[in-house]
């Protein structure tokens, strides 16, 4: 199996743009709620908050996306561990193909590395269609909003959770990178209101979760502070997870701590490309460090009154009353 990079990663701009330029879709666009978001506009679709501008694109993945069974499908909230989540599986994946010393994820972000369905890189949308099987592809849609062959086709999904005041606060901080002005508080109140990208959160959250006790063999659901906690067991539970299990000889060759040290947050965020590169993805241009804040558990009590971390936590507790998911109080 070659679980290399495609060697036009950004693929034929001609296809897979998801543009969708018919009457009746843009009249029923524009007639969803919308609000301003926190980086840019976002419209209500189908009970979640998407960005507009990505909303062509998302109604063509629905129609047109073919979901592969060998497909492995990372999805997050923003901000709850997707650059990380994304070089772990591109290293568990590509072990065989380079050597730590010399490795990918050294000289390229690991956005570059792993695509987006439907954020454009470069502004090109993927061309999903060119990249070889197994393909490694992202996303932050809802389980509900992903093309509902992904469940048929039987592709494996890895979903990656984060405490919520952990994800508001690194949230506002990234937005603020493009507006400045936008207070804590402001951002704080639309989060807890179920308004952010992706959001409701708790919907998002819960959908995955519902499908990991479905079908556990297809949808792993794994949390931020567990992996943080245990990176190495969670590596390790990862590669079983794609079906490619660290092998007695990579047992005690390491393997599994080697690409939790490259992982790191100290170490990608101390590499040239993520010191210096810049993300361009259609409208939003930021530079990579953006991605590499903190990378704590519990930065949250830096920034929110307890009163504010309690509010979340009672609204998160009373939207998964009753799943037998919770975020235990930090
Ligand atoms: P995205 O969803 O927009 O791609 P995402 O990667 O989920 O962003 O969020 C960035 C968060 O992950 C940042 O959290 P913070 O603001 O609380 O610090 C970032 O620091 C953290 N992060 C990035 N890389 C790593 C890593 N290698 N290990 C742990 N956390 C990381």
């Amino acid at each position: 199996m070659d679980f290399s990079l495609p060697s036009n990663p950004q693929g034929n701009p001609q296809e897979g743009r998801g543009e969708v330029s018919t009457k009746e879709h843009n009249d029923h666009l524009s007639s969803l709620p919308r609000q301003r978001g926190f980086l840019r506009p976002i419209r209500m679709y189908k009970g979640f908050w998407v960005t507009e501008s990505l909303l062509p694109r998302v109604l063509a993945l629905q129609d047109h996306f073919k979901p592969r069974p060998s497909d492995l499908i990372l999805v997050t909230q923003p901000k709850s561990g997707t650059t990380w989540l994304k070089a772990l599986l591109f290293a568990i994946m590509n072990r065989t193909n380079y050597t730590f010393a010399q490795h990918p994820l050294l000289t390229r972000n690991p956005h570059e590395c792993v695509p987006f369905l439907e954020i454009p890189f470069r502004n090109r949308f993927s061309d999903l269609e060119a990249i070889p099987p197994p393909r490694l592809l992202a996303t932050h849609l809802p389980y509900s909003i992903l093309a509902s062959s992904v469940a048929d086709c039987g592709c494996r999904l890895v979903y990656l959770c984060r405490d919520p005041k952990d994800v508001v606060v690194s949230l506002w901080h990234f937005a603020r990178k493009d507006r400045p002005d936008m207070r804590l508080s402001e951002a704080f109140e639309s989060f807890c209101e179920g308004v952010s990208l992706s959001g409701p959160i708790w919907d998002h959250i819960l959908e995955y979760w519902r499908e990991s006790l479905r079908r556990s063999e297809k949808v792993l659901f794994l949390k931020y502070e567990e992996m943080m906690a245990e990176p190495v067991g969670n590596v390790r539970r990862l590669a079983e997870f794609v079906g490619r299990p660290f092998s007695e000889e990579e047992e005690k060759d390491g393997v599994a701590e080697e690409i939790v040290q490259l992982c790191r947050f100290e170490k990608l965020s101390s590499s040239e490309v993520n010191k210096k590169g810049i993300y361009e993805a259609g409208e939003i241009t930021l530079p990579h460090e953006s991605f590499f804040r903190k990378g704590q558990v519990g930065d949250w009590t830096n920034h929110l009154s307890r009163e504010m971390g309690e509010k979340l936590d009672r609204i998160v507790q009373e939207k998964l009353a009753g799943s037998g998911l919770s975020f235990r109080a930090s």
